[in-house]
């Protein structure tokens, strides 16, 4: 069993994704586990397998501590890690070729808890795993938004220590020459610098050049395939790219 563990931002496009790869890799004759891990969610674009919230319930969290939205879903994942035994148990009883993890997009709950790659572990044990990090094309057409969502990034793969593979969601919503401009900044940091150059001063300037000197000494750029889940586009690249890095073993692509 392969494990493809979607993060990214809220409204990053991870559920949607979720179910665009799910066809795709059932189109290839591939057998597919979807799991949903985002215990706030109502209506997600696909059919779950496997379900956070059989074993938490979201809105009883809120009332019954008096929290608000945010609070809740923290609270809600912190009580569901108890049960992540029950839902590998689940999964494992499955037995199909490709699990995908739809996680919820509250990051912190993965780049500064624990609750979030305890669920990881807990899930995945020892199978062969990949966080699938969504840098969404409405933040990342800005050289700072690009860069932020990068450091985001990195956050989440210190925290998970799985390879990681980036790609850019939405990038129907971008012009052609936009998203090439991005790819442009994950292949060669010299042109991101140029670019933050021109839109931001003092201060910023400095803190953003600083960030990628730390960047290029850690050697992270790297790779971010363009994918759009609404127009199904960059999938097929998106597959291979995850073949390749559960075939290849650890190749930590950020
Ligand atoms: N144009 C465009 N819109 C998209 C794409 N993917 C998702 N969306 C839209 O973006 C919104 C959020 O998509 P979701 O898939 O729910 O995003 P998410 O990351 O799961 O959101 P949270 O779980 O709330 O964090 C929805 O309105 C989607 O229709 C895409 O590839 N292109
Ligand atoms: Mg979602």
């Amino acid at each position: 069993m392969f494990y493809v563990f979607f993060v990214g931002t809220a409204g990053s496009g991870k559920s949607l994704l979720t179910s665009t790869l799910e066809k795709w890799l059932i189109g290839d004759e591939m057998s597919v586990t979807v799991v949903n891990l985002d215990p706030g969610v109502d209506d997600p674009p696909y059919t779950s397998d496997v379900d956070i919230r059989e074993y938490v319930n979201y809105g009883e969290v809120m009332r019954r501590f008096n929290l608000g939205p945010n609070g809740a879903l923290v609270a809600s994942l912190d009580m569901a890690v108890s049960h992540a035994s029950d839902l590998r148990d689940e999964i494992f009883e499955l037995g199909r070729d490709y699990v995908l993890v739809d996680c919820p997009g509250q990051m912190e709950l993965f780049a500064y808890r624990n609750s979030g790659p305890m669920m990881v572990s807990g899930l995945r044990d020892q199978d062969p795993a990949v966080s699938l990090y969504l840098l969404d094309s409405n933040i990342a057409r800005t050289p700072t938004g690009y860069l932020s969502s990068m450091l985001l990034g990195i956050s989440i793969s210190i925290r998970f220590g799985l390879p990681q593979l980036n790609v850019l969601s939405k990038s129907d919503i971008l012009m052609d020459d936009q998203v090439e401009e991005i790819l442009s900044w994950s292949s060669d940091a010299y042109l991101l610098e140029e670019a933050l150059d021109g839109t931001s001063e003092g201060l910023l300037r400095e803190y953003s050049e600083s960030i990628l000197r730390m960047l290029n000494e850690i050697d992270t750029s790297g790779a971010v395939e363009p994918v759009s889940a609404k127009q199904v586009t960059g999938v097929e690249t998106l597959y291979g790219e995850l073949q390749r890095t559960f075939l290849g073993g650890d190749n930590i692509i950020i």
